[in-house]
């Protein structure tokens, strides 16, 4: 990316909402996109996911933990191939509770036991809707990193689908964290712009990882 006139700062973009610019550097980028490269091979690989109203979405998903499908979780991918979902790695939990420590502070942190990962992969003119994630239990702080392709990321409110929210560009590397009272709030992404990821990076798209807190007892699904 070009030198900007002003560098991107950290922005509070709601309370308990944070952005957080080029968060990992490029070699952290390029192995996380290895490891997502790896994730997404079958069995329980890259897959697109349908949903009840008999639609599909347009961003194709891979699940590491515990297996997200519309709308709650398995261990199993249970509207796929039925394999076991791959394991959370607990490289990916020590990130997130990285990347909590860095934008809400180290006690926002503490005993966020990060068991899950949905990577959504974005090609085309892939988007995802405006929606909440509220099919975990816990209210530990959902963590986003982003790699490849610029995007339009669209915060808003935990009340309704509508106006207020923010549009906040999210590039390769970057990270945002939303916890607190921003835990559930409405966020999409409108728009994708194709051929904006870090020529040295290797990818066509755009990957992003949300890493959750379950909040499940370990021995259930
Ligand atoms: O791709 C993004 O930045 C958002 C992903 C998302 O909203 C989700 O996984 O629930």
């Amino acid at each position: 990316m070009e030198a900007e006139l002003f560098p991107r700062e950290r922005t509070v973009i709601a309370p308990g909402a944070v952005h957080m610019p080029d968060w990992l550097d490029p070699d952290a980028q390029r192995r996380l996109l290895d490891s997502c490269r790896q994730w997404a091979r079958p069995p329980a690989g890259l897959r697109t996911v349908r949903t009840p109203g008999g639609g599909t979405m347009t961003a194709r998903q891979v699940c590491l933990g515990w297996h997200w499908y519309p709308y709650g979780y398995a261990r199993t991918v249970v509207d796929g191939d039925g394999a076991p979902v791959k394991p959370f790695p607990a490289w990916l939990g020590e990130l997130g509770r990285r990347a909590v420590a860095d934008t809400l502070g180290p006690e926002e942190a503490e005993g966020a036991a990060y068991d899950i990962a949905l990577v959504n992969f974005y090609d085309g003119d892939a988007r995802m809707g405006l929606h909440r994630d509220a099919d975990e239990r816990s209210t530990a702080p959902v963590v986003s990193l982003s790699l490849g392709d610029s995007c339009v990321f669209r915060f808003g409110n935990p009340e309704t689908r509508t106006r207020p929210w923010t549009d906040v560009e999210l590039r390769s590397g970057d990270l945002f964290v939303f916890g607190g009272p921003s835990r559930l709030a409405h966020h999409g992404v409108p728009r994708v712009h194709p051929g904006t990821a870090p020529p040295g990076l290797g990818l066509r798209g755009r990957l992003n990882l949300t890493l959750r807190v379950s909040g499940f007892p370990a021995a259930t699904g």
